[in-house]
């Protein structure tokens, strides 16, 4: 047995997910913060990144998953044909459970084909996985793309401790209940022993999703019984890796693009937001609300920069598309109107920005704007924080309805529907006292720790390692 030959303590850990970083030939690319996370929880287990190979073929794509070993870690991925791309990635994943698990059910697609493909695609994934997978390897599943994965691996035999984390937003039964195949996705979701979600607040609206349509029985605090097996479901609030991310924005004064970027705006404030573009991110209210804080505040005209970063996203998709005219058309009008010879109120970029020059443009901001409509919990806010210099800290307004507003009370919390109320936090946050920006950003900048992403994999390892035992005395029933 490898595991034992290798002396190590601990279990392999199997990631899933659907993009997997495979590192190409020269060097090792630059990934996102919760890419680096999971790698070096990888590290320290050793085992196998599986998923999505990114490629699309043509013919049929082969069930041999192609892998890659590097140091401890195997990277193995399959590719998808370009139907089950389609039906799985682009239509079941993308028009059907994301617009749900935002409350946007104005916005769900339910196609039949497509629910068959993502159960299919699930399968696929699974009958390639378990021949991968030892006995005592833990299998920690992520996100929308493969809540039925779990199932699909126990019912092909696979015995292991398996969790799965979602990160999204897990709305209440009502809404949730407009998913397609809503029954056969709870009852497969409950094949896993660890549920994590990014708030308490998720974690209860699907523990009240598995009681009121009788998925499983509360039988303790966050643990849940059916067929004679229990699961937890908790919630592991995601965050940043804070010091690298501080360090970055340190050294990003010397970068040369900010520093460009600097004299083009010249003594002008900055205000930031940073977004995939996503209906659920609320930039067109955004745009909105920094048009009617320019409005009914003319001191500001001509002083004042409103930075939106929003690379495109899933542009296959048909309501992404149709948003990506409406903010460009929106950013048009605005800078039509309210703009002069000399002044262009809003710079709207559909690019990347590279993630150092990103964490001294954030730095360099007087307002962060992060005001999505719903976010499962979004890392550009504490991002944003963890970038400011204590000196002479930026502001942060905040959506009540992302999930960083549950731990980020230092910031301004808006509701970002209501555009008035929002073009008043901007004009209060440009306004705000040294001391009471300063006392804002040490309550936000103290909280960082506790939800570092190396903190969260530890955290969330440590729940699948060890089967949750019952308190005495603490059953429900
Ligand atoms: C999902 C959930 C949850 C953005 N533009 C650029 C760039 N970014 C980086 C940001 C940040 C990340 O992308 C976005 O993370 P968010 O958390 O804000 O949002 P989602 O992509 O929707 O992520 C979300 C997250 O999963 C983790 O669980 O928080 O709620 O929806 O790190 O900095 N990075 C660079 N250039 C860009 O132009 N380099």
């Amino acid at each position: 047995d490898d595991n034992a030959a290798a002396g190590a303590s601990t279990a392999r850990l199997v990631v899933v997910s659907n993009r997997v970083p495979v590192p190409t030939g020269t060097g090792h690319k630059a990934a996102g913060g919760l890419a680096v996370a999971l790698e070096a929880a990888l590290k320290s287990h050793g085992g196998v990144w599986y998923g999505w190979s990114g490629r699309i073929v043509d013919g049929p794509p082969s069930p041999e998953p192609e892998q890659k070993r590097v140091g401890e870690i195997t990277f193995a991925v399959l590719d998808l044909a370009q139907r089950d791309y389609d039906l799985y990635y682009s239509g079941f994943a993308n028009r059907a459970l994301w617009p749900v698990c935002h409350y946007r059910l104005d916005l769900i697609q339910i196609d039949g084909e497509d629910t068959e493909g993502y159960f299919r695609v699930n399968d696929a994934f699974a009958t390639s996985l378990v021949p991968l997978l030892r006995p005592d390897d833990l299998v920690w599943v992520h996100d929308y793309h493969f809540l039925p994965l779990g199932k699909a691996l126990r019912d092909r035999g696979a015995g292991n401790r398996i969790g799965f984390f979602l990160h999204i937003p897990w709305p209440p039964p009502d809404v949730a209940s407009a998913m397609p195949a809503y029954a056969t996705l709870l009852e497969a979701l409950t094949a896993y022993d660890v549920l994590g979600f990014q708030t308490q607040q998720d974690a209860e609206n699907f523990g009240r999703c598995l009681e009121r349509d009788g998925f499983a029985r509360h039988v303790a605090d966050g643990i849940y019984e059916t067929g004679g097996r229990r699961f937890l479901v908790k919630a592991f609030p995601i965050g940043i890796d804070v010091e690298a991310f501080r360090r970055t924005a340190n050294r990003a004064v010397r970068n040369s693009v900010v520093q460009r970027f600097r004299a083009s705006i010249g003594e002008r404030r900055l205000v930031i937001g940073v977004d995939r573009l996503d209906y659920s991110k609320g930039i067109r209210e955004r745009v909105d609300a920094f048009g009617c804080f320019v409005r009914s505040n003319p001191k500001v005209r001509g002083r004042v920069t409103y930075l939106q970063i929003t690379p495109k996203s899933r542009s296959e998709v048909p309501e992404y598309r149709r948003m990506q005219e409406e903010v460009a058309e929106e950013v048009g009008s605005l800078n039509g109107s309210l703009g002069e010879l000399d002044w262009i109120p809003v710079r709207y970029l559909n690019q990347t920005v590279n993630h150092a020059s990103l964490a001294g443009l954030y730095r360099m901001a007087s307002v962060g704007l992060v005001t999505p409509l719903r976010d499962g919990m979004n890392l550009v806010a504490k991002e944003f924080v963890a970038a400011q210099s204590p000196d002479d800290p930026g502001v942060l307004i905040l959506s009540r309805f992302a999930g960083a507003a549950h731990e980020l009370d230092g910031a301004l919390i808006v509701n970002p529907y209501d555009i008035e109320a929002t073009a008043r936090a901007i004009a209060r946050a440009y306004d705000m006292e040294l001391e009471e920006r300063q006392e804002r950003w040490a309550s936000m900048s103290a909280r960082l720790p506790e939800t570092d992403v190396n903190v969260w994999w530890k955290h969330f390892l440590s729940h699948l390692e060890t089967p949750a035992a019952i308190p005495a005395g603490a059953e429900t029933s």
